[in-house]
């Protein structure tokens, strides 16, 4: 079907989780919803404190600019604007912007009747997002332990916490998380490559079918897991990059506090060679 007589077809109203008929409307080609609503707001008000906090600091360089979180003496409470609320606020703005993303995007798979892979796998993305700024932070007693919205600023953090555990390549976890990001680029590289080798014939000759592409694998390796099959692989190491990166952050200061090298001493305190 054509991609305009489609969407006329499918473009009806139904499928909303909130609001009724309400915002159950599409401005141009966007459909907007209860949650478009809401994921505006959030996202607009969030913008505009960045802009008031970065106005209250030394800096319009935008890689300097930087909204910090309150200092650790603050614990778990509110605190004031320019000493760290103004992050809070900003963070409750980008869960709400995010969440909110996430819900239009149910109320699309509703509508259509497709599953919900899409805002589950986004939901791996906020909860690696959520960990960082809530769940850790909570957990060590005091919303200081969130980082710094800023360019450079962030980076710092992640150098000065990675460091603050001796080094972090050493987290198992962090371990996991970086071969489930490699073997990602590693799947979609194959992937890719793949489907256009198979879609971009030489001028004049016929597009190959997802036979072709399983026989390629066969003849190469002796297996291929299947155009279908492939995708399951991308979402599966994808979930899972987001997934452990934020175990190997949230274990990291509320389980475990020593250096990450630490960790592998009970390789070191096997019995096999433990007493030798
Ligand atoms: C495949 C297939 C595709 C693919 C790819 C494969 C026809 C178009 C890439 C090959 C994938 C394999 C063998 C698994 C790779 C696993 C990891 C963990 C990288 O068979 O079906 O469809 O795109």
């Amino acid at each position: 079907m054509a991609q305009l007589s489609f969407e006329r077809k499918y473009r009806v109203r139904g499928g909303t989780l909130v609001g009724g008929d309400l915002f159950d409307f599409w401005v141009g080609p966007f459909y907007v919803g209860f949650f478009g609503i809401t994921t505006i707001f959030f996202a607009l008000l969030g913008t505009i404190l960045i802009f008031y906090g970065a106005s209250l600091g030394p800096t319009w360089n935008p890689w300097l600019i930087s909204i910090e979180p309150p200092p650790l003496e603050y614990g778990l409470s509110p605190a004031p604007l320019a000493e760290g609320g103004l992050w809070q606020i900003i963070t409750i703005c980008a869960i709400g912007a995010f969440s909110s993303w996430a819900l239009r995007e149910v109320e699309i798979c509703r509508k259509l009747g497709i599953g919900y892979h899409v805002p589950v796998a986004f939901g791996a993305a906020i909860l690696a997002y959520v960990t960082l700024v809530v769940i850790r932070p909570v957990l060590m007693g005091a919303w200081g332990h969130g980082f710094p919205y800023g360019i450079f600023s962030h980076l710092d953090w992640v150098n000065n916490v990675g460091y603050a555990y001796g080094n972090f390549h050493y987290n198992p976890a962090h371990m996991i998380a970086i071969t489930f990001f490699f073997t990602t680029t590693l799947a979609l590289a194959l992937h890719g490559s793949l489907v256009l080798s198979a879609v971009n014939p030489e001028k004049g000759k016929e597009v190959r079918s997802p036979e072709h592409e399983d026989t390629y694998f066969r003849d190469f390796i002796g297996y291929s897991v299947g155009p279908l099959g492939i995708h399951r692989v991308g979402l599966f190491l994808a979930l899972n990059a987001g997934i452990w990166s934020a175990i190997c952050i949230v274990i990291s200061g509320t389980i475990w506090f020593d250096a990450w090298i630490v960790w592998w001493d009970w390789y070191a305190e096997l019995p096999f060679w433990v007493d030798l």
